[in-house]
């Protein structure tokens, strides 16, 4: 691989942790304000994070090209309501879409096409990852941030099944 194609890479697992930092930080936000649902979500987007860093490790060790693990930064995680906390949510995908973007540009002009067809996956996984967000916004949007509303959408975050069986369908 050439060798800006690997610091890239890299450096996208560095922010794939610091996502799953991010998310796990505000589980426990969440925890603390008695949301055990959206603290739920929140872990397993944990997860997930973890896994999407995963994905670019295996990625590197299979075309025989070095692994570098950086410094994960201290999380961001305040917030003043479960809304706040998705407009958070969505505006940190963003971020990570532009960052996939940009990666599958500078895969393209190296012509990588083996980057290229794993970024294919990301830019799909993105995609999804920003319309869960900007659902949780409009529901909480509606239900506001506290009463019976809230406490039903908590229950029905909570349902989501768990990252490792997602990743298994
Ligand atoms: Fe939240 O997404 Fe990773 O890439």
């Amino acid at each position: 691989m050439k060798e800006a194609l690997v610091t890239a890479v890299n450096d996208q697992i560095n922010a794939e942790l610091e996502s799953a930092y991010l998310y796990l930080a505000m589980s426990a936000r969440m925890e603390e304000r008695n949301l055990p649902g959206l603290a739920r979500w929140l872990k397993i987007q944990w997860e997930e994070e973890i896994a999407h860093a995963m994905k670019f490790y295996d990625f590197l060790i299979q075309r025989d090209a070095h692994v570098s693990l950086k410094a994960i930064a201290q999380p961001e995680a305040t917030f003043d309501s479960p809304l706040e906390a998705f407009r958070m949510v969505l505006e940190h995908e963003r971020h990570i879409t532009s960052r996939i973007w940009e990666l599958s540009e500078l895969a393209a002009d190296e012509s990588d096409y083996a980057l290229q067809s794993l970024l294919k996956w990301f830019v799909d996984e993105q995609v999804e990852e920003e319309d869960n967000a900007r659902a949780a916004i409009d529901a909480l949007s509606l239900v506001g941030d506290s009463g019976p509303g809230l406490f039903l959408f908590d229950r029905e975050m909570g349902a989501r099944t768990d990252a490792g069986q997602a990743a298994a369908e």
